[in-house]
């Protein structure tokens, strides 16, 4: 049997990686790190050399990054069909998908630090936290255009591009809200009534959001 642990904390990009595990149905360990400066300890510094989650130990190897968490996860478990193989037709747009959802996460990043890390009101930029939020639109925009026609981001159905994505919606939703999009808004409560992204949520009192939506000052 493979032996699998993630290195996760609650509401963080380590989500995407939860979140693909139990679609994958594969037997795996989690280690739940605090959001904090033990992600800088010389032990977990080995896992992930920037510090970040996640980091995924499998067989005796160490990936970070989720990108490359996801390729490699759906590429060693094909049977869960969340990946498209090289050759697939369908290959190049899993592909756009799955990064793409970095695209999303990199906005949210910025308004995370604004919002969470930076508590104190005169350490926050307006301006900053606004150019993000609109970043974060014009995302939820690409979304909108590319459901078009498509309950799932790809024309074969639910895969790993959505959990990708998915999650990066989510963490967006604590900042932009998605009312305005409808084809964005269905397949958002679609992929999210899904068993594996309810399982890879946080228990209660155990979040790293305070609130469920920062508004973004005028
Ligand atoms: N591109 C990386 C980004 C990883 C990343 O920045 N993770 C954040 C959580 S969402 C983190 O661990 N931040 C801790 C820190 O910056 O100290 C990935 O997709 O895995």
């Amino acid at each position: 049997m493979t032996d699998i642990t993630l290195h996760h904390a609650h509401q963080t990009r380590s989500m995407r990686s939860l979140w693909l595990l139990h679609e994958l149905r594969v037997p795996f360990k989690t280690v739940v790190h605090a959001f904090g400066k033990n992600l800088r300890s010389a032990e977990y510094l080995a896992l992930n050399p920037s510090g970040r989650v996640p980091a995924l130990e499998i067989d005796g190897e160490t990936l970070f990054e989720t990108g490359a968490i996801t390729q490699y996860l759906c590429e060693r478990f094909p049977e869960a069909n969340m990946g498209r193989a090289a050759g697939d037709p369908e290959r190049a747009s899993w592909l756009v998908w799955v990064h793409f959802a970095e695209t999303i996460t990199q906005h949210c990043a910025a308004l995370t630090q604004q919002h969470v890390a930076l508590y104190e009101d005169h350490m926050r930029s307006p301006i900053v936290m606004k150019l993000e939020a609109a970043r974060i639109g014009k995302c939820y925009a690409a979304l909108e255009e590319r459901l078009q026609g498509r309950d799932y981001l790809l024309d074969s159905g639910f895969s790993a591009t959505d959990v990708s994505c998915g999650y990066s919606v989510y963490s967006g939703q604590h900042f932009t809200k998605i009312d305005g999009y409808p084809l964005l808004e269905a397949w958002y409560q679609r992929v999210t009534a899904r068993p594996a992204f309810q399982a890879s949520l946080p228990p209660v009192g155990e979040r790293l959001y305070p609130q469920d939506f920062f508004e973004i000052p005028s």
